[in-house]
C-alpha cells in the first residue's frame, strides 16, 4: 500500500533560515513553495530524490500563527520531525482499508496538499506517536 517516503515534515519557526541550512549543509534544493491556510503552514519542498515510484522530499514547515498544528507542536516540543508522508496510488482506498483497521482518520476524506497532492492525516495516537500522512501525487 506505501509506495514510497515521499516526504518528512519538519517543523521550523523560520522557513528561510531551516532552506538556507538545508542547501548549504545537504546540497537540496527547493522546488516548491507554498502557503496552505487550511493547514496553517508556511511550507517549502526540497528534493532529495526519484524512485520507481516517484520523488521523495524534505518538507520545511512554518506555522502561520501559534494556534496551528505545527505551531502547537513547536511550542509543546520544538522544533524537529512533524510527520512522515508516504506515497500511496489511490488515497481513498488507502483510507478505507486503514480506518477498517481501527486507526482513526483526522481527515476522513482527501485534502489539497503540497505541489498538487491529495492529502489525509492518521492519528499519531494510533500510530505508535508518529503523525503520518497519505499522499497521491497528481497524475502526470
Ligand atoms: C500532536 N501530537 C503529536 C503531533 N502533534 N504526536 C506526534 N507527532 C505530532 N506531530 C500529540 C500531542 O503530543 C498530544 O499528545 C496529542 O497528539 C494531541 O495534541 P495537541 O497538542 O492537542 O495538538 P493538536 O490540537 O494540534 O492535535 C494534534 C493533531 C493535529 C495531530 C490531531 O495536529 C492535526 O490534526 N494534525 C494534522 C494536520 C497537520 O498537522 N497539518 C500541518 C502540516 P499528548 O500525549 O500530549 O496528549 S500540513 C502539511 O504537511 C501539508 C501542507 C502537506 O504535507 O502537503
Amino acid at each position: 500500500m506505501l509506495l514510497r517516503i515521499d516526504h518528512v515534515g519538519i517543523a521550523c519557526h523560520n522557513l528561510e533560515e531551516k532552506i538556507a541550512f538545508y542547501e548549504s549543509v545537504f546540497g537540496l534544493k527547493v522546488v516548491s513553495r507554498e502557503i496552505n491556510e487550511e493547514q496553517g503552514v508556511r511550507e517549502a519542498m526540497l528534493h532529495v530524490t526519484d524512485g520507481p515510484h516517484g520523488a521523495s522530499y524534505v518538507q520545511l514547515l512554518e506555522p502561520l500563527h501559534p494556534d496551528t498544528p505545527v505551531g502547537r507542536f513547536l511550542a509543546k516540543r520544538g522544533e524537529g520531525v512533524h510527520h512522515i508522508g508516504y506515497g500511496v496510488a489511490d488515497i481513498a482506498k488507502a483510507l478505507e482499508e486503514i480506518g477498517a483497521k481501527g486507526v482513526r482518520l483526522i481527515d476522513q476524506r482527501p485534502r489539497h496538499g503540497s505541489m498538487g497532492a491529495s492529502i489525509a492525516f492518521l492519528h499519531p495516537k494510533d500510530v505508535g506517536g508518529v503523525l503520518t500522512e497519505l499522499v497521491e501525487a497528481p497524475r502526470r
